[in-house]
């Protein structure tokens, strides 16, 4: 069935402007963000808490964008004083009725080869695949270089 093209308009509206969440199955992606890059930077990344509102676990295997040549999930952990970063290659575990938080300085989303900069206003379009759920896409609005996250940010104004 065609829509008429009004129709069609309202429905891509109602999807920009929609809730800053993405639910598959069991898994719920919650205030996905990533932060602008400087000029000539070549790497990004992006953030967001998945939440598994399902009773069995799940596992973020991998995630795809188009913005950069390879997108990897990575680890940043305090190691004898010093913080280090590493590719998760086993996958992210997701627990029943756990969430996992992807946080700057902790686990995020890297973007490794980037195509162009990350500008503020901008959005990035992730999929996320998960052993159980699939397939997940994400949409990261590009805050300010200097931003903490949606979350954060909605904390300070109170
Ligand atoms: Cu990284």
């Amino acid at each position: 069935m065609k829509l008429p093209p009004l129709f069609a308009a309202t429905a891509l509206l109602l999807a920009v402007a929609g809730p800053a969440a993405a639910q598959t199955g069991a898994v719920r992606v919650d205030h996905p963000w990533s932060r602008a890059t400087p000029a000539g930077a070549t790497a990004g990344a992006a953030y967001m808490t998945i939440e598994n509102v399902g009773n069995a676990d799940d596992r973020l295997t991998g995630v795809s964008s188009d913005i950069a040549a390879t997108t990897e999930i990575h680890e940043m952990k305090m190691a004898d004083g010093v913080m280090k970063m590493r590719a998760v290659t086993d996958g992210l575990a997701v627990p029943a009725h756990g969430a996992v938080a992807l946080k700057p300085g902790g686990y995020h989303v890297m973007l490794v080869g980037l195509k162009k900069p990350l500008k503020t206003g901008e959005t990035v379009i992730l999929t996320l695949d998960f052993a159980k759920a699939g397939k997940v896409e994400v949409s990261a609005p590009v805050m300010d270089m200097t931003s903490t996250g949606p979350k954060m940010e909605r904390m300070k104004m109170h």
